[in-house]
């Protein structure tokens, strides 16, 4: 019996005995019909772990209503944050949103279990050359179900960087707002803002300065931390998402998603502010990202997470999270119902030109991001 059976059970006789009347003795009710096999018998409960500004404003509402699940929903930082609390184990998550870069080791590392499909019937609604894609993280495709992609680039607020710019024209490559001093020097003074984690912060210096974005060779880090300590004096902030920074005139300049910075465009518009906020595609190309659901080894509730995770395959549901928040799903269902004017914007959805140049979704060995991480604390403290 679970929680909320006892307990419609316990206050159904508390009801019953604060009458202060003697009942006669009945025939003795049936026994309760056990529950169908495969019957899911979780408490009706379920906790999600994800990114922030990253879920379409009415969905865990709308899934709470239709389902009777309650859910506890949660935010972490970064992709080291979230890997943290699964190494720990007992996180209590039920479902979690692991970039492609950690999953592959968490899922190596037995932090995750197998989805059932037989409990996703709209698993068929994803793209199955998206998922090709990602069959270099999760080759049997048995733990992960995207649940939106982007990419890692330059966002600007344009009037504020032409102005702080001055005589000097817009570089061909936009790499070089954030990590050419001749530019951060000019855009110190309107605020350099970049994303705040190794792992965020590290491949798009590596792929700058022509190596492997995902190189687990020290070398290669030791070599990107000494570029990114030349033009540390200039940065103003770190932050895990942008879009207060960029919306709110903080930064005119951000290393971040894609995603964010078409975010802070809407947002600064809702504002009525006058920021001109851009996504620039590098002519050297951005870093491709994919974020994923996946269920914890030891999540509580993996039966109401298949159910959510069944939800958000939705093609309407999968639509709201593109119309809402810029951020393209998998799930090739949902394209039918995503406005066109995200559909045509190729900030969003990158011609496949531009998509050619971008750097896919990799991964680094745990050697490596130690490495990464010991070359990030010196670059953020400027040593
Ligand atoms: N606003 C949500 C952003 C989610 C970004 N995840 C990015 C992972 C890139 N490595």
């Amino acid at each position: 019996m679970n929680k909320k059976h006892f307990w419609i059970l316990a206050l159904s006789f508390l009801a019953l005995t604060a009458c202060g009347k003697k009942e006669e003795p009945k025939e003795a009710a049936a026994p309760a019909a056990a529950p169908a096999p495969g019957a899911n018998t979780e408490e009706k409960v379920l906790s999600v772990y994800n990114w922030p500004d990253y879920v379409a404003k009415d969905m865990i509402a709308d899934f709470e209503k239709e389902t009777g699940i309650k859910v506890n929903y949660q935010t972490f930082e970064n992709n080291e944050a979230l890997h943290a609390k699964l190494v720990a184990g007992n996180s209590g998550y039920d479902v979690v949103v692991p970039g492609a870069v950690f999953a592959k080791g968490q899922i190596e590392g037995g932090l995750l279990q197998k989805l059932d499909k037989s409990k996703i019937p709209n698993y068929g609604n994803l793209d199955s050359a998206i998922m090709a894609k990602l069959a270099t993280v999760d080759p049997g495709k048995e733990y992960l179900v995207p649940w939106a992609w982007s990419y890692t680039t330059v966002g600007i607020n344009k009037t504020k960087v032409m102005k702080a710019l001055g005589s000097t024209p817009m570089p061909e490559n936009a790499w070089d707002l954030v990590f050419n001093p001749t530019y951060t020097a000019k855009l110190k003074s309107c605020g350099i803002a970049y994303l705040d984690s190794p792992t965020e912060v590290l491949p798009p210096a590596l792929h700058y300065i022509g190596k492997n974005a995902y190189s687990n060779d020290p070398a290669d880090h030791k070599a990107a931390g000494e570029m990114l300590a030349k033009v540390r004096p200039h940065v103003r902030l770190f932050s895990s998402t942008m879009i207060d920074d960029l919306a709110g005139g903080k930064a005119c300049v951000a290393l971040g998603w894609a995603g964010d910075i078409n975010i802070a465009r809407s947002r600064a518009i809702e504002n009525k502010s006058d920021a001109d906020i851009q996504a620039l595609l590098p002519s050297t190309g951005g870093l491709i990202f994919m974020d994923n659901l996946a269920i914890p080894k030891d999540a509580k509730h993996p039966n109401n997470a298949l159910t959510f995770i069944d939800y958000f395959l939705r093609p309407e549901v999968s639509a709201a999270l593109t119309n809402e928040l810029s951020y393209p799903t998998a799930n090739k269902a949902s394209l039918a119902k995503v406005k066109p004017e995200i559909a045509q914007d190729k900030t969003v959805f990158p011609d496949a030109g531009t998509l050619a140049k971008m750097v896919a979704p990799s991964n680094f060995s745990n050697a490596a991001r130690e490495s990464l991480s010991n070359v990030y604390t010196a670059f953020k403290k400027g040593k």
